[in-house]
Formats: structure tokens, sequence, C-alpha cells
């Protein structure tokens, strides 16, 4: 439905390149409505609980060390299909199989430093989205593009 919502984050080298803009920018021209979004320090354990299907593999503890190492941006989005459109508007998690026009496509190289994050189903979303923001941080709001954007 057009209610369905997707957690994206902004990973700390995203910041420090300064791609928050443009990475909005995207989803603010699909026209996907921003529901939700702050600048935050995450910890560690919250990074493990995001992460936490991921706990079995090599990688973890340095994708937890990364997340940790600087400012994120989170965000959540809705709109029609919007968890499988994210993830077609990211790319591939290996950058180097992202197509270009996708966010990990244009701007990034290394699986390890692949700029954005989306959830990957509408469970994960709803898990994730509810890990990150608390329910005041989430605003229903009418927006005045909507009749020109679903018929
Ligand atoms: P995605 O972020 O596309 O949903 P994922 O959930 O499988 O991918 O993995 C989460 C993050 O972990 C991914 O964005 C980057 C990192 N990662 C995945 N595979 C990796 C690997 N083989 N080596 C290093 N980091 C990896
Ligand atoms: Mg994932």
């Amino acid at each position: 439905g057009s209610n369905e919502r997707t957690f994206i984050s902004v990973k700390p080298d995203g910041v420090q390149r300064r791609l928050v803009g443009e990475i909005v920018h995207r989803f603010e021209r699909k026209g996907f409505k921003l529901v939700g979004m702050k600048l935050l320090q995450a910890s560690a354990e919250q990074l493990r609980e995001h992460y936490r299907d991921l706990s079995e593999k090599p990688f973890y503890s340095s994708l937890v060390k990364y997340m940790s190492s600087g400012p994120i941006v989170v965000m959540a989005w809705q709109g029609h299909d919007v968890v499988k459109s994210a993830r077609k508007m990211l790319g591939e998690t290996n950058p180097a199989d992202s197509l270009p026009g996708t966010i990990r496509g244009d701007f990034c190289v290394e699986v390890s430093r692949n700029v954005v994050h989306g959830s990957d189903s509408v469970e994960s979303a709803q898990r994730e989205i509810s890990l990150w923001f608390e329910h005041h941080e989430l605003l229903c709001w009418e927006e005045c593009s909507q009749p020109w954007i679903y018929a």
C-alpha cells in the first residue's frame, strides 16, 4: 500500500562525504514522503541489534565499528512499495555490482564503505524504524503533491 514505510540511513562515510543532501534529494524527487529524520551518533549496542541477523558473519564486528565511527542520518520514508523501490535506488550490497544511476553505483567503491542502508523487507523496516525512532518522531502529514504522484 501507499502507507508502506522503509528505514534508510546515511552511513558515517556518506555523512563525511557530504552525500546527505544528494540521498535525501533522490528520495524526494522519486515521490516518497519523508516521515522521520535525525542526525545521531549510534552506539555499538544499537548497531549490534540493528545488524543482529549478521552476527555470525566474519565482518560483523568491523561493520559495527564502521557504523559507530561517526554521525549517521536515520530516515523513515513512506510510499507505494517503498521498501522494494528504495532497495533498487540503493543498488546492490557490493558497489561493484551496482549499476550507475543507483546511489551505491554512483558514489562508492567498496562493500564495507557503501554509504547507505535500506531495509530489505516490510518486516525489517518495521523493526528498524522502531529501533531508531520514538513514536512521536514519526509524522503523519498531508503532502500537497500527493494527487500529482498517485492516481
Ligand atoms: P545490505 O546493506 O545491502 O542490506 P547486508 O544486509 O547483507 O547488505 O549487509 C549489511 C552491510 O554489511 C552491508 O551494507 C555492508 C556490510 N557487508 C555485507 N557483506 C559484506 C562483506 N562481504 N564484507 C564486508 N562488509 C560486508
Ligand atoms: Mg541488509
